[in-house]
């Protein structure tokens, strides 16, 4: 394995040392509470979160932090336990500031460190077009942009391997190829089934993304399907009915993967833009087994990604 990009230098308290791995060694000594702002990427009041440019020991970072919802469960605990201030009172009116105790008030954080230029300007807003991409842009474009990157996924082979998350995995079918990993994806904390959003990775690693899959494919896709919602039923009592079982493109990374998400929570890249059903999929190459390497796929891109100007370049855009 290759050496951590963390490194562990982000740590400020480089002290106790434990039996774990590298990554989760630096991820639990980090504090970010050595976090210094540089600028604010985006925000929303209505979504509760805020996306943050800064430093963290010297080294370049994002930091995402979200109120996480009022569930059911924690409910009554935070109406019997909070300390309240009266706001106003007016006729059978009142509001209040109610201060919950602190493990009823957690705040989800994702901390992205040492972050690169692209990290930082993915949660920056930016407008988006739509791109026709052929199967000769795909060979001539996307491919060499895609090799000439060579886009991390490092973290994906840590899962594959057990050297990170391994304690969150849900299923895993060990067939090296038919065989997948799934587990909560990060933009899910868990406590509650309502933004349910689990990922199946999969074992073989010469699938970069929907392009690459042909009828040879249909044993792992459908494995993929079959398993993955059968698990997620029985842990989760969700139904297929329930569930938006899809793949992306293009995808956030070239490693093929799965997205199973609760059909109440309108992700990001739910659009019909970008996302492809699995069972679409499945039945498109049953039809035709080089359906995705043949058909035009239109998807989003970002103003300032640097395929786009790959393709004003050439002349397609
Ligand atoms: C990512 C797409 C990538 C920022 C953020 C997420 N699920 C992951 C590392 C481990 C993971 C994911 C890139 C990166 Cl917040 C930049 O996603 C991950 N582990 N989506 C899980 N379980």
């Amino acid at each position: 394995m290759a050496a951590s990009p963390k490194g562990g230098s982000c740590s400020p308290h480089g002290a106790q040392k434990r039996p774990r791995s590298d990554e989760e060694e630096s991820a639990a000594e980090r504090s970010v509470s050595g976090f210094e702002v540089i600028r604010i990427l985006r925000e929303s009041a209505r979504e509760k979160n805020i996306f943050v440019q800064g430093k963290l020991d010297d080294q370049d970072a994002v930091i995402i932090l979200e109120k996480t919802p009022i569930t059911q469960d924690i409910l009554t605990r935070m109406l019997k336990n909070s300390t309240q201030k009266l706001e106003a009172s007016n006729d059978i009116y009142s509001t209040y500031q109610l201060e919950p105790p602190p493990d009823l008030n957690a705040i989800k954080s994702t901390l992205i460190c040492p972050a690169t230029e692209k990290h930082v300007l993915k949660y920056l807003r930016q407008e988006t077009f739509l791109l026709e991409e052929t199967e000769q842009d795909y060979q001539s474009i996307t491919l060499p942009y895609i090799k000439s990157q060579s886009f991390s996924v490092q973290w994906v082979y840590n899962i594959l391997e057990k050297k990170a998350e391994a304690e969150r995995i849900v299923f895993e079918d060990p067939d090296p190829q038919i065989g997948f990993i799934l587990l909560p994806d990060f933009k899910w904390d868990q406590q509650q089934l309502d933004n349910l959003y689990l990922i199946a990775i999969v074992h073989p690693r010469d699938i970069k993304s929907l392009r690459d899959l042909t009828a040879d494919h249909l044993p792992l896709l459908r494995n993929i399907q079959n398993k993955g919602l059968d698990i997620i039923r029985q842990r989760y009592g969700i139904p297929a009915s329930k569930l938006r079982v899809m793949l992306h493109y293009q995808p956030s990374y070239y490693h093929l993967h799965v997205h199973f998400i609760s059909l109440e929570y309108e992700a990001p890249g739910c659009g019909v833009e970008r996302a492809h059903l699995l069972s679409d999929v499945i039945q498109n190459l049953q039809d035709q087994p080089e359906y995705y390497r043949k058909h035009t796929l239109t998807f989003p891109i970002r103003a300032d990604d640097a395929l786009l100007k790959h393709f004003q370049e050439a002349g397609r855009v």
